[in-house]
């Protein structure tokens, strides 16, 4: 079906006396029939996104417009009386927790715009990210039920079903097909576990909590799950299409390993080739290294996954014996290296399995995520390994697709940049430099549509949370998962530094701001939970102080997710990025701010320093230890009691002086410890920072005076952000990595 018999179905559409739900799976199975025939292609190479997480956010309203018809949608429904806005209330598809599994989307995207034969393959988990709900200021989770109003954006392809077995189980794993719309369309395919009630639990939840044995045991069984089943597949249309010279199969297939959770796929193919196609164990490992990448997403050692080789074996044995079998591969290639070396490279040692080390030895090309993380990869994480393999390694800038993140989400701006660069960016994003030449022209225009943006936020979040925030203020927003590296509680506490600052009268001449939170923590994580309920805290008394409530308010939204942070980007003035240097891989939230027109206030680290090399440093707001700061304190021994001073100190002892409750829980006072008593205290460096944020922040505040000279500074950088197009990302990845 074309886009004319779409429009010509459309509207024959009875709009009339049907309910949202019921016409939102008329129109999206409508659309659905534009898809036609989805497979990968035959003849050529096609790289394959193994992804434990695909954050898609709400499919509708982007599936339209990459088919061209959203524009025509709007005015049939308005025509028949009904707001295409009605379909807000459909839920996101949450099947990730953050930036790694939206980037896996944004690389779908671009792929497909780029008719580029990259697929998607991961879990339809029943559940996806928990829904947030705030009690009394407490986090609680409940279970998401996405497909609560139908999945109609998916096919299931009962006849492509498969079976993934376990030494204790067998369970089918069934294919939904979803469609990835551009210039080509690509396909998304996530499995669904069936069988026994035990088997349906490995497609459940996104993250099964995995502080128990039981709990590490199923999340092996789900990363093998899916890499099974989709080694399983690929080898088969290989053997039906080209025979078995597996020698070939790396010509036509790459497989991208997004992050560790599927690297049991590297085993699984030996384990294939060598069970059921008698070859040797040698070549189907050398085949296997032609045909693996690697992305690294973080440098958090307690986020590096290492599995016990007990429960490894206890229900996948062959797995189990042949990772030994690459860890003593590798140690013989590692023969001649130090002893230090050897240990670093090690992909089992002291019954465990290091899978970041088994990809890294495995994968012809690793790569980080933004300059500085590669970097940081090279010359610490896998130190040894850049030594013995340096081709190895390569640098992927994240990027976000423009398409999503700024014509979809604001519309008002791209139509501005359409009437002042013309509308090719939408297309060729290199295009978007050409608003450089504007900036200064068009500020007066850009403030009104930031305007715009703002009280479209600004109503939302009055709907939404109940707090009514005036237009004119100057929209500071913090949105990303809750981790103490992300130093949120930094920003809770440089929010009371302006808020006592106001009350006692030392601050002066403050432009009304708002601080807009969005975030969800780890069920398990108490004192990322601890801190939600501060800033809720915080929150409360800051809104209801009439004596300040005119200057300052802040808000914690309720279940931040993808369609939540659509408005929030565009309508945000100033865009906090302040982890601990060194620790954020890349961010990628950073990004879809700059595109649209917020300054980044930031350390130096991840993709905000390629922000900041891109708009320019003085377009935007930068503080804190850098990396090689932080270096030489550790190394002198950092005493973060000496910075507890002052208006510093004020803050942070509203852990404990009773400001604030936590009605007898006492996880306040165990912030507080984390950050001055615990062995190594403030191990991410909150409180060295806070200083200098606090003034940055004000520094902020008081240039928004000159409205025009600040909408030229968020103007240049939106005018720089092409680089940041998952488009580029995409490109890069196809030249220097998949060679497609
Ligand atoms: C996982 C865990 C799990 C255990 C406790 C601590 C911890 C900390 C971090 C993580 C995240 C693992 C991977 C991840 O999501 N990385 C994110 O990937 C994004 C896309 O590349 C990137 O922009 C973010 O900077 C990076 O945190």
């Amino acid at each position: 079906m074309d886009k004319k018999e779409f429009s010509e179905e459309l509207n024959r559409l009875d709009v009339q006396n049907k309910d949202v739900i019921t016409l939102y799976n008329e129109i999206s199975s409508l659309a659905m029939k534009c898809a036609g025939e989805i497979t990968p292609t035959a003849g050529i190479r096609n790289a394959y996104y193994l992804s434990m997480e695909f954050l898609i956010g709400r499919g509708f309203f982007n599936n339209l417009m990459e088919l061209g018809v959203l524009d025509d949608v709007r005015k049939v429904l308005a025509e028949k009386g009904a707001d295409i806005n009605i379909f807000e209330e459909i839920e996101d598809a949450a099947l990730g927790n953050g930036g790694l599994g939206r980037l896996a989307v944004c690389f779908l995207d671009s792929a497909a715009g780029q008719a580029l034969p990259l697929h998607g393959y991961g879990i339809r988990y029943k559940y996806g990210l928990f829904k947030q709900a705030f009690e009394n200021g407490y986090q609680v989770e409940l279970p998401d039920d996405w497909q609560k109003f139908g999945d109609p954006w998916s096919i299931r392809r009962d006849n492509e079903k498969r079976t993934v077995k376990y030494a204790d189980m067998t369970v089918t794993a069934v294919p939904y097909d979803y469609p990835v719309f551009g210039k080509r369309i690509n396909r998304l395919r996530l499995f669904q576990a069936e069988g026994s009630e035990e088997a349906r639990k490995i497609s459940e939840y996104l993250y099964p909590a995995d502080d128990t044995e039981e709990g590490k045991i199923l999340r092996i069984r789900q990363e093998y799950f899916f890499s099974a089943a989709t080694v399983a597949e690929l080898i088969e249309n290989f053997v039906e299409q080209y025979g078995k010279k597996f020698d070939d199969f790396p010509e036509y297939n790459v497989i991208q390993l997004n992050d560790t959770h599927p690297v049991m796929a590297i085993a699984e193919f030996i384990r294939i080739l060598t069970t059921e196609y008698n070859v040797a164990f040698s070549d189907s490992l050398r085949i296997a290294r032609e045909t693996f990448a690697y992305t690294n997403h973080t440098v958090l050692p307690e986020a590096l996954e290492t599995w016990n080789e007990e429960y490894v074996r206890k229900i996948l044995p062959e797995i189990a014996d042949i990772m030994i079998k690459i860890s003593l591969d590798a140690a013989r290639e590692h023969a001649m290296c130090g002893k230090e070396q050897i240990s670093e490279m090690a992909i089992y040692k002291g019954d465990k399995f290091y899978m970041a080390n088994l990809a890294v030895y495995v994968a012809k090309k690793v790569n980080g995520v933004a300059k500085l993380h590669t970097d940081i990869l090279k010359s610490k994480t896998f130190k040894a390994a850049n030594s013995m393999y340096p081709d190895k390694f390569r640098n992927k800038t994240n990027g976000i697709t423009h398409r999503r993140w700024l014509e979809l989400c604001n519309t008002e701006l791209s139509e501005l940049i359409d009437r002042t660069a013309g509308a090719g960016w939408r297309s060729d994003i290199s295009k978007l430099g050409e608003l450089n030449k504007y900036t200064r022209e068009i500020a007066e225009e850009f403030i009104e549509i930031k305007k715009v943006k703002k009280r479209q936020l600004l109503r939302y979040i009055e709907q939404k949370e109940g707090i009514e925030i005036p237009e004119n203020f100057l929209v500071y927003s913090q949105i990303k998962r809750l981790h103490e590296y992300k130093r949120q509680l930094m920003t809770a506490f440089a929010i009371l530094e302006l808020y006592f600052g106001l009350k006692d009268g030392s601050i002066k001449d403050f432009q009304p701001s708002v601080f807009i939170f969005g975030a969800k923590s780890a069920p398990s994580y108490r004192r990322a939970k601890a801190i939600i309920k501060f800033i809720n805290e915080i929150a409360a008394k800051v809104n209801s102080d009439v004596e300040t409530n005119g200057l300052l308010k802040v808000v914690f939204v309720c279940n931040y997710n993808v369609s939540y942070a659509e408005k929030i980007v565009a309508g945000s003035d100033v865009s906090l990025q302040v982890s601990t240097a060194g620790l954020e891989a890349s961010g990628t939230g950073n990004m879809k701010f700059m595109m649209n027109g917020a300054v980044t206030c930031g350390t130096m680290d991840g993709a905000n320093i390629e922000i900041v090399e891109l708009a320019g440093i003085e377009n935007n707001y930068i503080f804190g230890a850098t990396v090689e700061e932080i270096a030489k304190i550790k190394q002198k021994g950092y005493k973060p009691g000496v910075y507890l001073t002052g208006k510093n100190k004020k803050a942070v002892e509203t852990l404990i002086d009773g400001t604030f409750s936590d009605d007898g829980r006492n996880i306040f006072k165990e912030l507080y410890d984390c950050l001055t008593t615990y062995n190594e205290p403030d191990c991410y460096f909150v409180l060295l920072d806070l200083k200098s944020y606090v003034q940055t922040l004000l520094k902020i505040n008081g240039d928004y005076k000159d409205k025009k000279t600040f909408a030229i500074k968020q103007l240049n950088n939106v005018a720089n952000s092409a680089y940041f197009s998952s488009d580029r990302t995409i490109k890069e990845y196809a030249e220097d990595i998949w060679d497609l």
